[in-house]
């Protein structure tokens, strides 16, 4: 393969992504329409529709149409939406004083910074309830109950102290000074990064009617994809501040944080990356060939990434 690792998968993938995108834009705006309270809802819009490259929503999208579901119900665009509801509040609240304390966020103001704190805590959990308010708005009618009732579930669990919470909770113990080894690290990423990708995908498909293996093999699919992610970014972090001597270190490394690299060396950490995304792929073999191309296609995209 070449150096994209992209040989011999013939699909628009950047076509595929930019039509799904802007559908979720659309449903996103249109889900959330500024009016009383206005302030609080100028900072929901604020994190919720100027940026992000959209991963979770096309993942949801892409996986109810891996399982023959048609994407553009109501059902699964109302999944999508809420999945980047919920990421949209965790960006929110990880920025917070109180937590990573960050000014910026995709090259503007953090919301706090914006709006101020109690305003981007209320944006975050209004935009939380929505999330939640929207999967069952949206699969009423078109879904078995049954269907959207796990889809909730699943979503619940993604967000609470199995999922983001739990992840930010064990990221948080560890700047306190806690020793942070190969097993937590995971942990770390597998709640904070990978579980909502795992939500996205899994709640794409429950609603778009796929089978529990298929289910299951779409699961495991993303949280392959989503310890990938961050196994690739702390290699380019290394990579990146090696390149440029003597320059701006990446963040994680100036503040002396745990990575992939430091607990495994750069070439066990690009193994590692290299097994995942051999695994994840694996998991779509039993799907369509045609079908599977997106997933396929985003699971490169992030492995074989240089920036
Ligand atoms: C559960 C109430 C409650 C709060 C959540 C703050 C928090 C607890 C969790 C933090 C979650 C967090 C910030 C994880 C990082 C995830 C990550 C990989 C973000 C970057 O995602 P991209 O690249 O971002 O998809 P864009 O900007 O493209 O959307």
């Amino acid at each position: 393969t070449g150096e994209d690792g992209l040989d011999g998968l013939d699909f628009d993938f950047e076509q595929y992504m930019t039509s799904k995108a802007a559908a979720v834009n659309e449903a996103l705006d249109r889900a959330l329409p500024l009016r009383h309270p206005e302030r609080l809802r100028e900072s929901m819009r604020y994190s919720l529709l100027a940026g992000g490259k959209r991963v979770r929503p096309v993942l949801a999208l892409a996986a109810c149409e891996l399982v023959g579901g048609d994407a553009a119900a109501a059902a699964p665009l109302a999944v999508a939406c809420a999945v980047e509801m919920v990421h949209a509040m965790s960006l929110v609240h990880d920025d917070l004083p109180c937590m990573d304390d960050d000014a910026l966020r995709r090259g503007r103001p953090a919301n706090h910074v914006a709006f101020g704190v109690a305003t981007a805590l209320l944006a975050g959990d209004a935009l939380l309830a929505l999330a939640f308010e929207h999967v069952a708005r949206g699969c009423a009618g078109g879904v078995p109950a049954e269907r959207a009732l796990r889809a909730v579930a699943e979503l619940g669990s993604a967000v609470g102290a199995e999922g983001l919470a739990a992840g930010q909770a064990a990221d948080l113990a560890g700047e306190g000074g806690a020793a942070v080894g190969l097993a937590d690290l995971e942990y770390i990423h597998v709640h904070k990064t990978a579980r909502l990708l795992e939500a996205a995908a899994v709640c794409g498909a429950v609603v778009g009617g796929g089978a529990d293996e298929e289910v299951e093999s779409i699961r495991r699919y993303a949280r392959r994809v989503g310890l990938l992610f961050q196994v690739v970014d702390d290699v380019l972090d290394v990579t990146r501040t090696s390149e440029q001597l003597g320059k701006t270190a990446g963040k994680d490394l100036a503040a002396g944080k745990a990575t992939y690299p430091k607990l495994m060396g750069v070439d066990g950490a690009r193994a590692y990356a290299a097994e995942l995304v051999a695994s994840a792929e694996a998991e779509l073999d039993r799907f369509d060939a045609g079908r599977a191309a997106p997933l396929r296609h985003l699971a490169r995209l992030i492995a074989y990434r240089q920036k």
